[in-house]
């Protein structure tokens, strides 16, 4: 909510999230901020250098240690259809450990880059439910519920899933 009371407009689609058009586009990174697999990869390959180039000039800058897991931070987007990268890192998933408030963390702190820069529209990939294996059902609850509870003033969060079953998962988190 923003502080007129407004909602954010939380939306769901499915599909690849480099071919969405939006201000910033949230990338499910590592702490070195120097690219993987998954989201990451895909990210670096269709935005191109320029992201990897910032990216670089962070660790040597602020981020000399990498970015800390469930903190964010924004580069510009490459050849991407958007003009930032919010790069955040979500938490391995541990069954003995509850890491929850680290994912619910990555939401709200990319919430809080996005104001910073003044973008009113986000695309989040379902982060930590890949190759760091979160649950799907509770990444999905952990993410609509933090996005809700936030204030902002985004006014669409897009939640952009790669297969049927995440978009289900995500999508029948809404009341
Ligand atoms: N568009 C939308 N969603 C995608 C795409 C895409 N192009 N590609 C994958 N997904 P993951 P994590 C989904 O593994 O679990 C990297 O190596 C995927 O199906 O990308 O946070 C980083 O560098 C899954 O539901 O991120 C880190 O080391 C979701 O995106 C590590 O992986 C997240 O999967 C982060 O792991």
């Amino acid at each position: 909510m923003d502080e007129d009371g407004t909602m954010v407009h939380i939306t769901f689609v499915q599909g690849d999230i480099t071919r969405q058009q939006a201000d910033a586009i949230v990338n499910a990174a590592n702490s070195s901020l120097l690219g993987g697999g998954g989201v990451d990869g895909a990210i670096h390959r269709a935005g191109g250098p320029e992201i990897l180039d910032a990216c670089r000039d962070l660790r040597a800058s602020h981020y000399g240690k990498g970015l800390p897991t469930g903190r964010a931070v924004a580069t510009p987007a490459g050849r991407l259809a958007a003009r930032w990268v919010i790069h955040t890192v979500g938490p391995v998933w541990s069954a003995t450990e509850d890491r929850s408030d680290l994912l619910a963390s990555c939401h709200r702190e990319s919430l809080r880059v996005a104001d910073e820069l003044g973008a009113k529209t986000v695309a989040f990939p379902a982060i930590s439910t890949g190759i760091f294996r979160w649950p799907l059902e509770d990444a999905a609850r952990i993410a609509v519920e933090t996005v809700r509870a936030t204030p902002t003033a985004v006014e669409e969060v897009r939640f952009v899933l790669f297969d049927e079953r995440a978009y289900e998962a995500f999508a029948s988190q809404m009341p």
